[in-house]
């Protein structure tokens, strides 16, 4: 079993925290998205989005998409715990994950890709989507400071996926990436992106 990644990018990096939290290894295989090493066509043959990261199985089987790479390995391993063991857990972690992939993470890559023009040598960028997404983001930020003023975590009170898609989100997409502070103006963010980072598997 072998996954692609890049291991600076945030959904590379979002898989790399989550195989921690849950004590798997396994061998990786280093692509420069920026240089476009994921465009070849060797690539393009196993990857139906093209886009990193992607787990190879054994027999040739191919797994794009973060969270469905994360659902596979903890369905191998047994272990659900960060997807939500009971069917009220499961369903909040299934909830809040997409809420802040979809509100949140992906908003800042449209607004990132669309602002800074960093894949322009493969798709078209059009800067007016690129402001509103960054809109967007702003407009994300207080709905999930005020989940977290009644919750320990983003889906409810134990660690889930949705804390790390939340954590790549306000760490490199929002500080890094779109120099958004989504700390200052947020105690309760603040707090639970403190609390998350100090876990060794987020370091
Ligand atoms: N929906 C995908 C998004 C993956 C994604 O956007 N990957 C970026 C790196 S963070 C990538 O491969 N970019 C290179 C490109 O777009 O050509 C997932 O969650 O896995």
């Amino acid at each position: 079993m072998k996954l692609y990644e890049f291991a600076a990018n945030p959904s590379s990096r979002r898989v790399g925290i989550f195989l921690k939290e849950l004590g798997v290894e396994l061998a990786t295989v280093q692509l420069d998205v920026r240089a476009g090493e994921n465009l070849n066509e060797e690539y393009l043959a196993k990857s139906i989005t093209g886009k990193v990261p992607m787990l190879e199985l054994d027999d040739g089987t191919c797994i794009s998409e973060t969270i469905a790479i994360c659902r596979y390995i903890a369905e191998k391993k047994g272990d659900l715990t960060l997807f939500g063991k009971t069917p009220v857990e499961a369903g909040l972690v299934e909830m809040w994950q997409r809420i802040v992939e979809l509100d949140g993470l992906y908003a800042g890559f449209q607004a990132f890709r669309n602002l800074s023009g960093v894949y322009s040598d493969r798709e078209r960028c059009v800067k007016a989507w690129g402001v509103e997404s960054k809109l967007r983001v702003q407009e994300f930020l207080p709905k999930l400071d005020k989940q977290l003023s009644s919750h320990q975590f983003i889906a409810g009170d134990k660690l889930s996926v949705a804390d790390i898609t939340g954590f790549l989100f306000v760490g490199i997409v929002c500080l890094k990436a779109l120099e958004i502070d989504a700390l200052s103006d947020y105690p309760n963010i603040t707090r639970w992106f403190e609390q998350v980072s100090q876990r060794p598997a987020f370091q």
